[in-house]
């Protein structure tokens, strides 16, 4: 079981936040064994101490910044330190000082002056450490926060990959190794999202988890709120509305609020006002030693509701129709490093396309992504890093135990989101290999059981016939590259197997179906009549295809493109510096495909 609540730190009246973001020191453990940072113990002393730096920005990928080679494909541990002088209030007082990682690929170690404070597994996610005592052993020097991260993938880690030792001399340098990845998206590595310090008391508000329900017109909140810190202790909880007033309250740790004539979260273009939140204000008072303590945390809170019912996705009862894309976090540069201009332009993009929801493939994305879709209503299929599971080791218990881990961290970061109305387990996995039937069962039952709110998929490009885990899904997600991995070139197959692709899944399951990814790679500026693979023709041909089949079923409940940019990849004869599906460019620019898209959306939301 998880380890505290771990709130999404902002600052309230009772909590200060320091970013660490900016410069870092870094350096690559080049040794062949790449141990030498631990048998040196570079944590014990200032990185500059121990050899040669360079500086390093976080959030970032560290894989494009500079000019080696090396680096960009570095396999192994690498280095990173920053030192910082504190607040003495934060020190001097009883607060509780947190250190906490939005996200860091893959395996990290941190210390602060030189003690290991806590080690985290996984990419994507967040973690963090209370380091009150260290600070207070050291106070009046600098604090020096050293993290170490390793980028290594196994069977056993999500995603799954290996390392092939190279032997053959004659061919390869001595010790030579590579990585093998299964998933299609470049292994950027770094710390990725932000770091920060924050502070709360020592009573605080660890967790708190609201559902949320519609009845008519009026609004319900479920909430509990969990304390730590002191056995009595008082709980208000106010709700208030965009104007902030006060449209509820309640006094218990547990309880429900009643909003009468509330106003729902509803996704974007459903309502001239989506994405409504309420500001949910928790307010403890707890008894200590030292006197009462207080401590508030708020959350913005989206009243809606989702079901799957028959074969269709109804969100405040009613009907759904995903209308979006596939995500990466990819840019130029920084890779997969949190990056403010880049998300806000993703959204605008979003809005001038008409999406109304996108899945976060194949990763969890930042927090601070997912905030701005609560904010604009745009609906989330939520993935786990589940990519890429293709080998039979990878379905055995310590892969099983390691993924049920991170759905409780995933579900653990997001349960409160009303933007969330789906979570994804997986992306293609080898779901046909009679080991997949018990792993997705039991991965699928454990995440209902961690969440009995939303319902549970995977994404799935096996066949019909032998998928194992389908049975245990509440709707069907499809991937399927029609005239494009199949039949290259054939534009006139695409309806006939795209109706017999989904025909055959609701024969068999009579569950909803979303088209989870279609699509062409597009080099933008090439241009064919008749249209050819890689034309900016090619690619609307495929979309116009699709779309007039998925238009004349029922049960289909949504459309995802592949992709809504264009990002980079591993080297492969098969991708052309990355993969080019996207309708926009990696920097944004739309190709002729965006304004097919375009008409679509705005069409399909008009008519629903
Ligand atoms: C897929 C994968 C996605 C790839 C895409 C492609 O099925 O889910 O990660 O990028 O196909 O373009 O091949």
């Amino acid at each position: 079981a998880l380890n505290g609540g771990m709130l999404y730190p902002r600052e309230t009246p009772t909590r200060e936040l320091k970013e660490l973001n900016g410069v870092w020191s870094f350096r690559a453990d080049k040794s062949t064994q790449r141990d030498q940072g631990f048998q040196e113990q570079w944590y014990k002393r200032p990185l500059r101490e121990t050899g040669p730096i360079i500086d390093m920005p976080v959030p970032a990928s560290y894989n494009d910044i500079t000019q080696d080679i090396a680096l960009r494909d570095f396999i192994g541990w690498v280095w990173y330190e920053k030192e910082i002088w504190l607040p003495s209030r934060w020190i001097e007082a009883s607060s509780r000082v947190l250190l906490r990682v939005g996200s860091a690929h893959y395996f990290s170690v941190v210390w602060v002056n030189g003690i290991q404070v806590t080690e985290h597994e996984g990419g994507h996610l967040p973690y963090e450490a209370e380091i009150s005592s260290i600070l207070k052993s050291s106070a009046g020097s600098a604090c020096r926060i050293t993290i170490a991260v390793n980028n290594t993938l196994t069977l056993h880690t999500l995603p799954p990959g290996t390392i092939d030792f190279m032997k053959d001399t004659n061919r390869y340098p001595k010790g030579y190794f590579v990585q093998n990845i299964e998933f299609d998206f470049f292994n950027y590595a770094g710390i990725h999202r932000p770091v920060v310090l924050y502070t709360t008391p020592p009573v605080y508000i660890d967790d708190i988890t609201v559902i949320t329900d519609v009845s008519g017109n009026t609004g319900l909140i479920k909430y509990l709120v969990s304390v730590v810190g002191s056995e009595s202790y008082s709980v208000t909880v106010t709700l208030r509305d965009r104007e902030g007033q006060v449209v509820a309250q309640g006094v218990e740790v547990a309880g429900q609020l009643v909003v009468p004539n509330a106003n729902f979260w509803w996704p974007y273009l459903r309502n001239e006002d989506p994405g409504y939140l309420y500001s949910f204000e928790v307010m403890i008072m707890g008894k200590t030693e030292n006197g009462l303590m207080e401590d508030v945390y708020v959350l913005p809170v989206g009243i809606r509701t989702v079901q799957v019912l028959g074969h269709q996705f109804f969100i405040n009862g009613k009907p759904f129709y995903f209308h979006g894309v596939n995500k990466h976090e990819d840019y130029d540069v920084r890779g997969k490093g949190l990056d403010w201009p880049l998300i806000v332009k993703d959204f605008n993009l979003l809005k001038w396309l008409g999406a109304n929801s996108f899945r976060t493939s194949h990763y969890p994305y930042s927090e601070e992504i997912m905030e701005l879709c609560d904010k604009y209503g745009i609906v989330v299929i939520n993935e786990c890093p589940g990519v890429g599971i293709k080998k039979s080791e990878s379905f055995g218990n310590s892969s099983l135990a390691h993924h049920l881990a991170v759905m409780e961290e995933l579900v653990r970061r997001d349960k409160n989101r009303p933007s969330v109305v789906m979570w994804s387990v997986a992306n293609e996995p080898a779901s046909q290999l009679p080991e997949a039937g018990y792993y997705f069962k039991t991965v699928i039952e454990y995440t209902k059981h961690l969440d009995a709110t939303r319902p549970v998929t995977y994404v799935s490009n096996a066949n019909y016939q032998n998928d194992q885990g389908a049975p245990y899904v509440d709707v069907i997600c499809v991937n399927s590259y029609f005239s494009w991995y199949h039949d290259a070139g054939h534009l006139e197959v695409i309806q006939l197997q795209l109706h017999d692709q989904f025909d055959k899944w609701y024969e068999k399951y009579q569950k909803p179906i979303i088209q989870s990814e279609y699509g062409a790679d597009t080099i933008p500026g090439y241009h064919s009549d008749p249209p050819l693979m890689f034309t900016e023709e090619y690619q609307e041909i495929v979309l116009k295809n699709y779309h007039s089949v998925f238009d004349q079923k029922e049960y289909v409940i949504g459309e995802l493109i592949w992709n809504f940019a264009d990002f980079m990849t591993a080297q492969s004869v098969t991708r052309v510096v990355g993969n080019k599906k996207g309708i926009f460019t990696r920097q944004r620019q739309p190709k002729s495909s965006a304004f097919i898209l375009r008409d679509r959306y705005f069409k399909l939301a008009n008519n629903t």
